[in-house]
């Protein structure tokens, strides 16, 4: 049995996702970069693994999962020498699982309604695109009972919600007391800077460096 392959890119909030649970279990991941820009994602081999062309995939000796939320769950409950990132408990597992369609449904969606276009070529954000991901904040911050997203101790909820939202805090800044605590927290694990921290910061960065020079051709 060889290590799991990754298919991934440090830019991407997902692939960032999978990569903070891989480094909480201590795992090995082969990590094969997949260039979007260069359309790598398109290419047949690719297109056979995951026809829906994201990014990241888990070839794990030949199990094939797409989806960072999937890939977590997998992780976890093929690695984990405990069950407390994925809880095996049908209640706090659900608080889990509703943590994660709340980052893929809300956080991630709101997110992509605002990167998407710039990368496009649009110059500035339109301010009602501004608000919904301000409201998708604040469900966030209304979410954040705990010290984590899914209750008193960290799961792969966190790690989802946080690869978004360290990458577009950037871009749309706001203050959120719990946000902000809960960042720090999770700022706090040895693993985050190398693992999400630097490269959402630089993923953030790209997007404003983009959005200025959409600006500057106008
Ligand atoms: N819900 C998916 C989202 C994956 C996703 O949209 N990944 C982006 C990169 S951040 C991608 O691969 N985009 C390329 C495309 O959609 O063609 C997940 O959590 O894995």
């Amino acid at each position: 049995m060889t290590n799991p392959i990754f298919y991934t890119l440090h830019l991407s909030p997902p692939c960032r996702a999978v990569q903070l649970t891989a480094k909480a279990l201590n795992l090995e991941l082969d990590h094969h970069v997949v260039n979007l820009l260069a359309g790598d994602h398109l290419k047949p081999e690719f297109l056979k693994m995951n026809p829906q062309h994201t990014i990241p995939v888990l070839d794990d000796n030949g199990v094939i999962i797409s989806d960072s939320h999937a890939i977590m769950i997998y992780l976890v409950s093929k690695f984990g020498k405990d069950d407390s990132l994925y809880p095996k408990d049908l209640a706090e597992q659900a608080k889990v699982n509703a943590a994660l369609h709340f980052e893929s449904g809300v956080l991630f969606a709101r997110a992509r309604f605002v990167i998407e276009p710039i990368l496009a070529g649009c110059s500035e954000i339109p301010p009602e695109k501004i608000e919904y991901i301000q409201k998708a904040y604040q469900l966030l911050e209304d979410t954040l009972q705990d010290d984590y997203v899914a209750g008193p101790t960290l799961t792969i909820a966190d790690f989802s919600c946080i690869s978004i939202i360290a990458s577009v805090m950037r871009i749309i800044p706001s203050s959120y007391p719990k946000i902000y605590a809960w960042i720090d927290r999770l700022k706090q694990l040895p693993y985050y800077e190398e693992a999400n921290g630097a490269s959402a910061a630089e993923h953030g960065q790209i997007i404003l460096n983009i959005l200025k020079k959409n600006a500057a051709n106008v």
